[in-house]
């Protein structure tokens, strides 16, 4: 006989599992949020994963019906946890919410609402109408953070924009005369390779691209498929075939944020070597960051990662565009030959932007990383 307690640690336990199944596909399943969904019964010897499923590549079957499938007969009466409310709509697939009431579950968790109109609060209606116990339980932190992309894409029509900075512990972040400075451990650098395969887009300006020809690709061993759309704010048409950006965009997709007027023959050597050309809106010299998120909005975009350098990641913060902050402190830095050399970052340790709440400190080796959210209004 179970207890009120036990099934509570259940609750949190599979939903914490479904969590971390839905990272899975975090990023790959286009303008559809990456859900997992697992289905659990007791078998007699306390309770078992008898199905379980994620939202496929590219966002469809969602997560329910493969999992259902899984479980076959074990799916009368067993307990469904859904990262997110099941859908209610018929769309490229029948409701998911219907699927489950059909194969008999008795019993849902989940962790958060689905902000789709089609769904909003429907899914779970139509399930407690056909008699099914629903439970939503403090999963919601965890995963709004799975989900911040298509969260931010449904509910504010624009990605989530996540800064990513590597810093001294006196806050800087490059130097002038020695282009790229090795401020980050590996494991640190591991990270940010994870956090690029989480992201739908990542984006450095010119000045980054040249100083420090960067791939900005995810090279974790078996995950090098995982890297996302390199975005580049060019709007002096500076880049050149030579440069990896470029010189890789057939098997690593990159789109130029330029200006209209980039001279034909440079928008054609761009279109030679595959790269996407955007022409944007301009406001003080700059590229408009406000309507470039719009447009990458509108090209499926919901996630993008900031990665550099100071100049961009503090038009970003000025502008208020920031969702989270990631910055990992370097423990051992190579400092600049001098203080003019050094290339200061929008923010320190001892200067974190005011609109920001830190809500996690973590160690990867020498380094430490610190995430900040914006403080909701
Ligand atoms: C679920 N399970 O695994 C996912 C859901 O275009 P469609 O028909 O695929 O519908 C997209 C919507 O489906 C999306 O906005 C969100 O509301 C929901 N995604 N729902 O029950 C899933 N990925
Ligand atoms: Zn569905």
């Amino acid at each position: 006989m179970n207890t009120a307690g036990d099934t509570q640690a259940h609750d949190k336990r599979f939903l914490d599992a479904a969590l971390r199944l839905a990272r899975k596909h975090q990023g790959l399943t286009g303008t559809n949020p990456s859900v997992a969904c697992l289905l659990v019964k007791d078998l007699g010897h306390g309770p078992v994963v008898v199905g379980s499923a994620v939202t496929a590549l590219g966002g469809r079957p969602h997560a329910e019906p493969p999992a259902l499938d899984e479980a076959g007969v074990h799916a009368k009466n067993a307990t469904a946890y859904v990262t997110l409310e099941p859908c209610a709509h018929h769309g490229k697939t029948p409701p998911c919410a219907q699927t489950l009431i059909d194969a008999g579950i008795s019993r849902i968790v989940t962790a958060i609402a689905d902000p789709d109109e089609r769904v909003n609060g429907k899914g779970h209606q139509m399930m407690a109408d056909a008699g099914i116990e629903i439970c939503q339980i403090d999963g919601g932190a965890a995963a709004r953070r799975v989900m911040a992309g298509y969260l931010a894409a449904r509910s504010e029509k624009r990605p989530f924009v996540t800064l990513k900075l590597a810093i001294t512990p006196d806050g800087i972040i490059g130097s002038r005369n020695r282009g790229n400075m090795k401020i980050s451990c590996t494991a640190s650098n591991r990270q940010t390779h994870l956090s690029r395969a989480r992201h739908d887009a990542i984006l450095v300006g010119s000045g980054t691209a040249i100083a420090d020809d960067p791939n900005l690709t995810c090279r974790l061993p078996g995950m090098e498929t995982r890297s996302p759309l390199r975005v580049v704010l060019d709007l002096k048409a500076r880049l050149t075939r030579e440069h990896q950006l470029i010189s890789q965009a057939i098997q690593f997709p990159t789109l130029i944020a330029g200006s209209a007027d980039a001279p034909a023959e440079w928008q054609a050597m761009l279109r030679m070597s595959g790269v996407q050309f955007l022409a944007c809106e301009t406001q003080d010299g700059q590229v408009a960051l406000p309507e470039l998120l719009d447009d990458l909005y509108a090209r499926g975009i919901q996630s993008v990662m900031v990665e550099g350098g100071a100049a961009v990641a503090k038009s970003f913060l000025d502008e208020d565009l920031v969702d989270e902050i990631i910055v990992h402190v370097g423990g051992d830095p190579e400092y600049p030959e001098t203080d003019i050399c050094a290339v200061k970052s929008p923010l320190s340790m001892q200067n974190l932007p005011a609109n920001f709440e830190l809500c996690q400190t973590l160690q990867f080796g020498v380094d430490q990383s610190l995430r900040l959210q914006r403080k909701k209004n």
